[in-house]
């Protein structure tokens, strides 16, 4: 039985850990950079260690530091949250190794996932919808060219060992297949040092829509439907909803039970992800599996009922899924949408400084994952995201209403945020009527639309506050009369 949990990360991730964990009646240790002496995930946690400055590869990405110390305080399991170690098959390798469960798939299924071409490969035999492409790595030319002319172009060349969009390239026509191949090979051998490169007929207008899996260790698999993933900025997600706007009850069932064969695929354990593109005519595309609890993953906590992290740990002691496919269902509507320390209008430059005010909205409907407080730095070694604002309704209109009306009352100061970006997105009518696809922000959004819209907000702002002062200096002059 796991009885005390380190949590190898920081921000908002580790305090939703460890919330859930005190609630289990777990112990929790956090781990910190010097910079995170203070952060609140150091004072929420029953025990806490410095490991190191802030760079994250001199404190949350010393994985074998952090197994020593876990060791040494004799935790019986670490959770790696997103991000940093979460998908570093080594380190769940060396967790398992020195005795200690790792809160996570096994390592193979980390390995199997982290390449493309890997993935492709495992999951071959269970029919499974892929973009028409190639599963094997290429650097052939005149070969690549014959295939892209079966594919027909427009092909998108991609790094197997690529993740998030990083390696990627459209190539229009095959005079430019050369040139373009060359370049995506020593970028990703730059970056990744794995030159593997495949390519796939490119989807001009997808939607990205991921679904949620959960496996426990006797076998059973099931799927907690989709979250709709399309509108991001440059591969960084922005707003998440689930449900989507778009499936039907019929395709949700069968990209739900393709995630399923996914999963199955890799012998897959705990909570994971299988993201699919969606095309225009709703045809749908296996793209890669992430093996991590992720970011939005509340939206599907809402809209089931089901707290993944509890499900985490339960699954890492060993226990059976206490519920079946039958038994899930989608309830309400819930919207997240990711704020960031960043200038909407300054091309989204990272905005540092000092959170002098900071007051998050709260209420019923809405859920607040964030891991600032007020006078706190928001420092420039981690992710830029200040917290994630989650809204619910009964239908979609609901949860946007809802999450506008949030919006307006997150009070931050001292640092530039996407709260108005966000505003702009979900007052949108693309968003509104549910009919975008991944080139949203690309499309429509632009520092200009989003000033123009900040100062007709800012002259209506005016006016009422006007139309109020009038009314309350008529209402002082009443009892004269
Ligand atoms: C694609 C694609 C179009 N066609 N594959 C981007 C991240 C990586 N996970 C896969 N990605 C894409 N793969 C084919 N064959 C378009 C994208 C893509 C994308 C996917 C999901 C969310 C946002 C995106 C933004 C640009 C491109």
């Amino acid at each position: 039985m796991i009885q005390k949990i380190l949590v190898a990360n920081r921000g908002e991730i580790a305090l939703r850990v460890m919330k859930t964990a005190r609630a289990m009646g777990i112990k929790t240790v956090a781990v910190y950079s010097e910079i995170d002496r203070n952060a609140p995930h150091v004072r929420f946690a029953d025990e806490a260690v410095l490991i190191g400055p802030p760079p994250s590869n001199q404190s949350y990405l010393r994985g074998d530091y952090i197994i020593e110390v876990a060791k040494k305080l004799k935790v019986d399991a670490i959770h790696p949250g997103y991000g940093f170690l979460s998908e570093n098959a080594e380190f769940a390798e060396k967790v398992e190794k020195s005795g200690i469960t790792f809160i996570g798939p096994k390592s193979h299924a980390i390995r199997v996932m982290g390449s493309k071409l890997a993935a492709k490969d495992a999951v071959k035999s269970y029919d499974i919808p892929m973009v028409p492409g190639i599963d094997e790595a290429i650097t052939d030319v005149e070969k690549a060219t014959r295939i892209a002319k079966e594919i027909g172009f427009p092909i998108l060349i991609k790094a197997s060992a690529g993740g998030g969009g990083k390696g990627m390239r459209v190539v229009e026509k095959a005079s430019e297949l050369k040139d373009q191949m060359k370049r995506a090979i020593s970028e990703a051998e730059n970056a990744f040092g794995d030159g593997a490169v495949f390519i796939e007929k490119y989807v001009a207008s997808p939607r990205h829509i991921e679904i949620q899996v959960l496996a426990d260790t006797h076998g059973n698999i099931v799927h907690l439907f989709e979250r709709e993933c399309s509108i991001q900025r440059r591969h960084q997600k922005v707003v998440e909803e689930a449900p989507s706007a778009v499936l039907t009850p019929n395709l949700r069932q069968k990209m739900g039970e393709a995630a399923v064969k996914v999963a199955k695929a890799c012998d897959y354990v705990g909570a994971g992800t299988v993201e699919f593109l969606l095309d225009e005519a709703h045809n749908f595309y296996f793209l890669e599996m992430n093996t991590r609890l992720q970011v939005e993953h509340p939206v599907t906590e809402w809209i089931t009922g089901i707290d993944l992290v509890a499900q985490q740990i339960k699954v890492a002691n060993g226990e059976t899924l206490s519920f079946s496919q039958d038994e899930l269902k989608i309830k309400g509507h819930a919207l997240e949408l990711r704020v960031y320390a960043e200038d909407s209008l300054q091309n989204f430059m990272p905005s540092v400084g000092t959170l002098e005010v900071y007051r998050p909205p709260s209420g019923k409907n809405i859920r607040m994952d964030d891991g600032f407080e007020e006078g706190m730095e928001v420092p420039i070694q981690y992710d830029p995201m200040l917290a994630k604002l989650i809204t619910y309704g009964k239908d979609r209109s609901e949860a946007i209403q809802n999450m506008v009306e949030a919006i307006s009352k997150f009070e931050v100061k001292g640092v530039s945020t996407t709260l108005p970006f966000g505003k702009f997105v979900f007052e949108h009518e693309a968003f509104k009527s549910g009919n975008f696809d991944t080139h949203f922000v690309k499309n429509y959004y632009s520092e200009e639309k989003l000033q123009e819209q900040m100062q007709l907000e800012a002259a209506l702002a005016a006016k009422v506050a006007l139309r109020l002062y009038l009314k309350d200096t008529e209402k002082i002059r009443l009892p004269k009369h």
